[in-house]
């Protein structure tokens, strides 16, 4: 039995759903899997190409309408980051910063102009972008951020530093969230601009597969409509992260998929003690118990989906989904690369980069501790963040 079939998670979805998971499975065979072990290996990702052809299937921006976007369900949104993140966390990672961050803040809060300008040729991965949020100091304590946006004129000047930022120097335009003095505020910065600089994050051990950058803003001069009119506050970008969470959910998932359909073909060939190790009652203790947090996150997200469809999904669901699914995932990573031995250690399979590339995942968009905290709140009454 398939280990998704347990709970006959299939059954749940439309023949338009499945059809849209089957596609995104099939680009990740043809162009992703392949290559994907040999781009974490080297740190090199061939983003612009990637994007282009993830754009060419519809995936960039899916779940947002019109301006060249599909205007697909969460739910579908949710498989396609699944089938991503089963390739690799980075690719849904690319996927994730482009549709639910940058293009949803301009689709969202930027004005008529913006989103005609970015939105179609983001939709088509012919542009790319980043959103630049934490700083080197302020990372779960967004609302420390020292980034300044001062008026000029009509102009605004920008100035101060980004840190940990997905496509950043690969980005055709940064979404960067400066305080004001208005609150905080979003503004659209080209690539280029005099002042701004990205240099890539090196010898990370995780997420290798996917670019990292810390953004300079050294006096970045923008016009007045270069500001996304429709954000005002922190609300704007930790609505933009609600987005982003939500694909994490499903998209965990498919880490813990790939590492669990591995791991059981695997127990299956290898044999230990004279014996295949998938007739060992340990092992299929293991096997088991990790159907069952694989079937449970997928009923999880399938919820959270169906519940965003009508409008009725909360930020604190989403944490509750972001934190259960990535801390399961990581777990099932763990376990299986226990089943596979010393061969777990390698990238010949895909065990060991998913369990490195979760743990990024635990800590991006959120880190456990802060959905934990957020949970709490929801519980008590009572904030424990500071
Ligand atoms: P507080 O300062 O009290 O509230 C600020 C305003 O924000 C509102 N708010 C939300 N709005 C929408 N969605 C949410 N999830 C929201 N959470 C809070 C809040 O209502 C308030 O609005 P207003 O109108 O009253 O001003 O902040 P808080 O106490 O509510 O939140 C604190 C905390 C710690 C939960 C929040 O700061 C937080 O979520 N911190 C984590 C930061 C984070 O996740 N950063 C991620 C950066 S992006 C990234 O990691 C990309 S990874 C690449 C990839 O996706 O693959
Ligand atoms: P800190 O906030 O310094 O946290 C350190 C530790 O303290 C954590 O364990 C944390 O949970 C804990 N902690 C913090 N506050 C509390 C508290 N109140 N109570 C108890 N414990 C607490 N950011 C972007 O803006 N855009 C991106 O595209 C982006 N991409 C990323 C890609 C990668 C690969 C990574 C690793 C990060 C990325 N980030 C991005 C940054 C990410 O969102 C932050 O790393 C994350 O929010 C945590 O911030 P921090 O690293 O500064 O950790």
């Amino acid at each position: 039995m398939h280990p998704s079939a347990l709970f006959a998670f299939d059954g749940l979805l439309t023949d338009e759903e499945r059809a849209i998971r089957q596609t995104v499975r099939q680009v990740c065979d043809r162009e992703i899997r392949p290559h994907v072990a040999g781009w974490f290996e080297t740190g090199e990702l061939p983003a612009r190409e990637l994007a282009r052809t993830l754009g060419s299937v519809g995936v960039l921006g899916m779940h947002l309408d019109g301006y060249g976007c599909a205007g697909l369900g969460a739910v579908a949104y949710g498989l396609a980051c699944l089938e991503l993140e089963a390739a690799d966390s980075g690719l849904r990672s690319l996927v994730s910063v482009q549709g639910s961050l940058a293009m949803y803040a301009i689709w969202k809060y930027g004005s008529e102009e913006q989103k005609q300008e970015w939105l179609p040729a983001m939709a088509a991965g012919e542009r790319i972008g980043c959103f630049g949020l934490t700083e080197p100091d302020f990372g779960s304590d967004p609302g420390g951020m020292r980034t300044t946006a001062k008026r000029d004129g009509s102009d605004w000047v920008l100035n101060g530093t980004k840190m940990w930022i997905t496509n950043g120097s690969v980005a055709d335009v940064a979404v960067v969230w400066a305080r004001t003095e208005d609150g905080v505020r979003g503004f659209l910065v080209p690539a280029g601009t005099p002042g701004f600089a990205a240099h890539d994050v090196k010898h990370k051990i995780s997420l290798r597969a996917s670019v990292t950058s810390e953004l300079v803003l050294d006096g970045v001069r923008l016009p007045a409509e270069a500001m996304l009119p429709g954000a005002r506050g922190l609300s704007g970008p930790l609505g933009c992260l609600n987005e982003a969470r939500f694909g994490i959910v499903f998209g965990a998932m498919g880490a813990a998929l790939d590492c669990l359909e591995t791991a059981l073909a695997y127990a299956a060939e290898r044999e230990v003690f004279a014996r295949p190790l998938a007739s060992f009652q340990l092992t299929q203790a293991k096997l088991a118990d990790m159907a069952l947090e694989l079937g449970k996150g997928l009923l999880l997200a399938v919820h959270l989906g169906r519940l965003k469809e009508r409008g009725a999904l909360t930020a604190e669901l989403v944490s509750a989904g972001k934190l259960n699914n990535v801390r399961e995932a990581l777990d099932v990573a763990r376990t299986c690369r226990t089943l596979l031995g010393a061969s777990g250690i390698t990238l010949e399979y895909p065990v060991i980069r998913h369990a490195v590339n979760l743990e990024s995942v635990l800590t991006y968009e959120g880190t456990s501790e802060i959905h934990a905290l957020v949970i709490g709140r929801a519980l008590t009454g009572l904030p424990a963040f500071h």
